[in-house]
Formats: C-alpha cells, sequence, structure tokens
C-alpha cells in the first residue's frame, strides 16, 4: 500500500508510525484509518517486530477526526456505515503500540491515543474532548476510556466543558504514564519500545492481554484469566530459558516459542 497520511519506518524491532497530515492537524479521515490499520497488521505479522511507537508532530499528535470530511454527512450516512467503527480493529493490534504525544490530542486524537496502550506525554501535549463545541460527542470510545482512565468527574467535566487538560494534569490523572521533555518524547519512546521488543513476545502477548482485560472484566473473572494465561506460559521454552538464565545469572535469549 502507498501511503500518503503515514510515514512508516523500522528501527531495530521497533515500528515508528508517524502520522503526517500536517497541513490538517494530524485530523483523521477515512485514509488515515486504512493505511494506519494495514500499518499496524504488516507490524502485527512481521515476528522481526516487538512493539510499535504512534506519533504525530510537534503541534498535533492529531486535532481530531476530520470534522471536514463528518461535517456533510447525515445520520443514515454515519448509522448505516458505521462511520469510523474501523478504529475497533486499531485495538485488535496483538503486540503493544506506544502513543507518543506532542502537542494537541483533542476528540478523535485524544481517543485513538487512549487506544494505544500507554501513552508518554511530551511536556507540550495536550488533551480533550472537545465535540461538544462541535454539538456532538466523542464517537470512538472516548467517554469510555477516558472515564477509565482519569475517572468520572474529570471524564465528565472535559466531555462537557471541552477543556483541555496539558501534560502534568493528565500525568496527575493518570491518563499518561509519564512526561518527557518535547525534545527527547520519540527516542525516548523508541527505547522504551526497544526494552519491550526485547522481552519474550509470547510473555508481552499475554502481559497486554491481561492488563487490558481488567478494563472488560470483574475482578474475580479478571484475576482467573491473569492466572490460566500465567499458567500458559508455563508451556512456552522462553518461561524454561528465562528461568534457567536468571538462575544462571546471564541474559535470556528468546526464541518467541
Ligand atoms: N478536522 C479537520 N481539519 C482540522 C481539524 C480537524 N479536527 N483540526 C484542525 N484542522 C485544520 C484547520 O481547519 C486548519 O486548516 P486550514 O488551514 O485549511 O484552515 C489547520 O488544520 C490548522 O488549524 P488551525 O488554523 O485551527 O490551527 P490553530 O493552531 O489556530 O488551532 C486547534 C489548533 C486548537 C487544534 C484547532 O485547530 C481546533 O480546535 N481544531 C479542532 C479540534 C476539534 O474540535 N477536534 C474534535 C473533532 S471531532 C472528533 O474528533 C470526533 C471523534 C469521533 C468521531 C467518530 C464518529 C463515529
Amino acid at each position: 500500500m502507498n501511503y500518503e497520511t503515514i510515514l512508516v519506518e523500522q528501527r531495530g524491532a521497533v515500528t515508528l508510525v508517524t502520522l503526517n497530515r500536517p497541513k490538517a492537524l494530524n485530523a483523521l479521515n477515512g485514509r488515515v484509518l486504512s493505511e494506519l490499520l494495514h500499518a499496524m497488521a504488516a507490524f502485527d505479522a512481521d515476528p522481526s517486530q516487538g512493539c510499535a511507537v504512534l506519533t504525530g508532530s510537534e503541534k498535533a499528535f492529531a486535532a481530531g477526526a476530520d470534522i471536514k470530511e463528518m461535517q456533510a454527512q447525515g445520520f443514515a450516512d454515519m448509522y448505516g456505515h458505521d462511520f469510523f467503527a474501523g478504529w475497533d480493529a486499531f485495538t485488535r493490534t496483538r503486540k503493544p503500540v506506544i502513543a507518543a504525544v506532542a502537542g494537541y490530542a483533542l476528540g478523535g486524537g485524544c481517543e485513538v491515543a487512549m487506544m494505544c496502550d500507554f501513552i508518554l506525554a511530551a511536556d507540550t501535549a495536550r488533551f480533550g474532548q472537545p465535540e461538544i463545541k462541535l454539538a456532538v460527542s466523542p464517537g470512538m470510545g472516548g467517554s469510555q476510556r477516558l472515564a477509565r482512565a482519569v475517572g468520572k468527574a474529570k471524564a465528565m467535566e472535559m466531555c462537557l466543558t471541552g477543556r483541555m487538560i496539558d501534560a502534568e494534569e493528565a500525568e496527575r490523572a493518570g491518563l499518561v504514564s509519564r512526561i518527557v521533555p518535547a525534545a527527547d518524547l520519540v527516542e525516548e519512546a523508541i527505547k522504551t519500545a526497544a526494552t519491550i521488543a526485547g522481552m519474550a513476545p509470547l510473555a508481552v502477548k499475554a502481559n497486554k492481554e491481561m492488563v487490558n482485560a481488567a478494563f472488560d472484566m470483574g475482578l474475580s473473572q479478571g484475576v482467573q484469566f491473569e492466572r490460566r494465561l500465567f499458567h500458559g506460559l508455563f508451556g512456552t521454552q522462553d518461561q524454561k530459558e528465562g528461568m534457567a538464565a536468571f538462575v544462571e545469572k546471564r541474559a535470556g535469549v528468546w526464541t518467541g516459542k
């Protein structure tokens, strides 16, 4: 596929995907979605790749869904085509994806960042769900993921007023894992992704699945799910290697089996 709206490069075992519609502050349209889904499927299928980083520009991770694309649509178009339901496929990426956010992550931009496994924020990052100002609402999971990430009070205030929060407030609220200086954001995200890519691949997938299960399951069901995946990892060669390497005081060498 010939990408027009994203850039994709491999840095060792890390796939770096950069949203690239600078004139529209990386607004998310149908083309971005189809290119991103294609790139993520290729990343997931490539055994040389262990973790991805999704980033934007210094000014904007993404300023939302493309308002100009949505403007003329009616209910029949949106509902009939289940507009943007394709983003659900992005969340089914099995290997981890880190969002590296500088500048604006608004509306759909904030929602896509939250679809990633965690968010690293530049000190310039600003998050918001300003759809209310357009007389609509989040439509890509924002009301649900934001409420789970930051709690009802802050999510409700952000959705009802459109107020943006800066990186400090986002970190205090638990929306981002940590803040790094803007100039270091992408390199720090790649370094973090390389650490993950250096872990045993089946254990990485299992850890991702079980943390995500915490958002879908009740506690006892989730704990049971975790335990079964934990038990399952004892069927892998990498578990034998990992524990032998610890006892022998050396680094583990993974086969992904
Ligand atoms: N869509 C389309 N174009 C956009 C968007 C967007 N979301 N955001 C910015 N742009 C364009 C502007 O129109 C402008 O283009 P042009 O030069 O042709 O006029 C260019 O990007 C630069 O933008 P500004 O001149 O506005 O830049 P500023 O630095 O002055 O302002 C802001 C930056 C504050 C980010 C401002 O651009 C802004 O408020 N943007 C809109 C933010 C917003 O409302 N986002 C939510 C969109 S709705 C949404 O995401 C719903 C998600 C759910 C959909 C799923 C449905 C099922």
